[in-house]
């Protein structure tokens, strides 16, 4: 029987290592279509033994390093990297036609035309910081990832079946995307994101001095078809943002409410904001045509005095935004303000009808220096990151509540030091309505002595916390390369991805179509070399361990594209393509078929290998293309 558990997630290890621990899983396995189904995470103990599975996966950004990244929670192994923004020597990502098909095509003209001139094809670069899932019905739902690209104005959506990223889209009018968060209900929905940087929004260098003008743009996209719905120009700059669970209001932070452009003034007031998006408003506004048409979007005005937004003010800089798995409440976390800022949904109802801004605000704990973001167990009970402190505070929502309301309690439960300058902070499941308080990251900033010194740059630190018995305990380092800004933990049991790819994914759909008219079917590991002018189409499939092709003649100056479709339907069985001295690689997981196009500008013979170890002959799997001299 505990054979059986272990495929359901719960290790043979949690059973075995305590009498009630025992009986505590046992109780937590109910009967579901006749199979036996963990109802809630049974860890408790950050061991994971060789073999055994973790209980979450947490999705991790990577900042400056473009990708996304699995990590196993609690293990802390690190699982996958997903190359998103970032061009991939492993995989080919970047450097395949399909992957430069997703970074390309919904790039804007001008910006292909940029690259282009500097003869690239997608930027070499980005910087990753929110990762988030789709959400249905207030928790995740296991379709997609979405994740913000601050260095170029990109947003990207993973799917969750294959890992891979199918979308990357360029966000017009705005200008450096930060904030990222799906809608929670009904579902994703909208995928929100926040302009940080403020520019002029017709810019073109006719109004560059023109700093009171320049303006910070909240957008939607629709997450299913990755198109952009509509824009909103707000007053101040936009850092963080949350949605509500009824799909009513969307909040963003702003730490620039003064508009300055120098650090002097964009720290100069006490109090800056948040700005409320009401949906519903919006929305209405959209189909009466109250818009703007900017580069192909609709575009709102929702700076102060309009009726689409309201501004509350929150002190000083705030950064993260956190909606509560209550449901209820939303913090915002103050940055240069001790504080984190309690805001009840509901009450925003009143604010849109003229009340008061701040009457929206029911707590204001005052927690310690430089909270940047919370997380919360679904007890209660939320986590706050302390940057300047380096540390983490464990407080309680409803005493910080009637704090404010003026009772003499303490929220405070407990304060613990991580190593070092915490910035995101995430907890089990803590940003759906299903948190269920297990564990706790904190992804500090800076690692300095807590690992052997590699050189002047360090890794970071992302700690894990145990926050099962109402306490916080750091129970592992994990370093981690640049940098994780976010990350989520998401149930196992709700992440299902396959092992083989459809023959039919629309990730290759060009191929198949070029196939077809050239009339080879992929399908039935048929290969053939195609001449069209200077144009030279070459397929292949590969069979561990050979390649179709043991040799394939082109000439110099073609321009070559080679396809292969990995034909065998094995759990695990990658192959690889890569053409010596061409800076050509791509992957082929099992069924997939994945092409590169290049220039075969150097006469002679060129061997093409298999990069992906997968069978004792791997070394043996390779072949020649032979360049004829022009
Ligand atoms: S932000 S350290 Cu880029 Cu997520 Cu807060
Ligand atoms: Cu195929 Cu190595």
């Amino acid at each position: 029987m505990s054979e059986d558990i272990k495929n359901e997630g719960v290790t043979r290890r949690d059973i075995l290592s305590s009498p009630a621990k025992g009986a505590m899983i046992a109780g937590a396995l109910t009967v579901a279509g006749g199979a036996m189904m963990p109802t809630a995470a049974a860890a408790s103990s950050a061991e994971v033994g060789p073999g055994e599975l973790d209980d979450y996966y947490g999705f991790w950004s990577s900042g400056q390093a473009g990708e996304m990244r699995i990590i196993g929670v609690p293990s802390m192994r690190e699982l996958m990297r997903v190359p998103v923004f970032n061009i991939c020597s492993a995989t080919g990502w970047g450097i395949t036609n399909e992957s430069i098909k997703v970074m390309s095509e919904n790039m804007l003209p001008e910006t292909n035309e940029f690259l282009a001139k500097r003869g690239l094809k997608t930027y070499q670069n980005g910087d990753l910081h929110h990762p988030h899932m789709s959400f249905t019905d207030g928790t995740y739902d296991g379709r997609y990832l979405f994740m913000n690209d601050k260095a170029n104005t990109r947003v990207a959506r993973v799917r969750a079946d294959i890992m891979k990223c199918d979308k990357i889209i360029e966000i017009p009018n705005a200008s450096d995307i930060h904030g990222l968060r799906p809608q929670k209900f009904p579902r994703t929905g909208y995928v929100f994101c926040n302009g940080e940087h403020r520019v002029p929004l017709i810019n073109d260098g006719s109004n560059m001095d023109d700093v009171a003008n320049y303006v910070s743009i909240f957008t939607a996209i629709d997450g299913d078809t990755m198109n952009i719905e509509w824009q909103v120009l707000v007053s101040g700059n936009l850092d963080n943002c949350d949605a509500d669970y009824k799909g009513k209001y969307a909040m963003s932070s702003c730490y620039n409410s003064e508009e300055g452009v120098t650090l002097g003034e964009m720290t100069e007031a006490e109090m800056d904001h948040v700005v409320v998006f009401n949906i519903e408003r919006i929305e209405a506004a959209v189909k009466a045509g109250k818009y703007e048409m900017h580069k192909g979007v609709k575009v709102l005005d929702g700076r102060k005095g309009s009726d689409l937004t309201v501004y509350v003010p929150i002190p000083n800089s705030p950064h993260g935004v956190n909606s509560a798995p209550d449901q209820k409440h939303v913090m915002v976390n103050g940055k240069l303000s001790p504080t984190v800022t309690v805001i009840e949904w509901d009450k925003l109802d009143a604010v849109f009808d003229g009340a008061e801004p701040r009457s929206c605000v029911v707590a204001e704990p005052q927690l310690g220096l430089g909270p940047l973001h919370t997380a919360f167990d679904g007890k209660g009970n939320a986590y706050t990151t302390l940057f300047l402190d380096s540390q983490a505070v464990m407080w309680n929502v409803d005493k910080a509540i009637r704090q404010y309301a003026g009772e003499d309690v303490d929220p405070i439960i407990q304060k613990t030091d991580v190593m070092y300058q915490p910035g995101h902070n995430h907890t089990t499941m803590g940003e759906t309505k299903d948190a269920d308080g297990q564990w706790l990251i904190s992804l500090n900033k800076f690692s300095k002595d807590r690992f052997l010194n590699v050189g002047p740059l360090k890794p970071e630190n992302d700690q894990l916390l145990n926050i099962q018995d109402g306490k916080l305990e750091v129970v592992h380092d994990g370093p981690t390369f640049a940098e994780p800004h976010d990350c989520i933990l998401v149930r196992a049991d709700i992440v299902n991805p396959v092992n083989v790819y459809d023959r039919n994914d629309p990730l290759w759909e060009d191929a198949r179509k070029q196939a077809a008219a050239d009339g080879v079917v992929l399908e039935d590991g048929h290969d053939e070399v195609i001449r069209d002018g200077n144009k030279v189409r070459v397929y292949m499939y590969s069979s561990a361990p050979t390649f179709s092709m043991e040799k394939f003649t082109v000439k110099q100056g073609d321009e070559v594209t080679v396809y292969v479709t990995n034909i065998d339907d094995v759990d695990d069985l990658t192959h690889g393509f890569t053409l010596g001295n061409h800076g050509v690689v791509m992957e082929i997981g099992p069924q997939q078929t994945a092409s590169v196009t290049f220039t075969a500008d150097r006469p002679g013979v060129h061997w093409f290998y298999c990069q992906w170890f997968c069978h004792a002959l791997h070394m043996e799997m390779r072949g020649r293309m032979l360049v004829e001299p022009a």
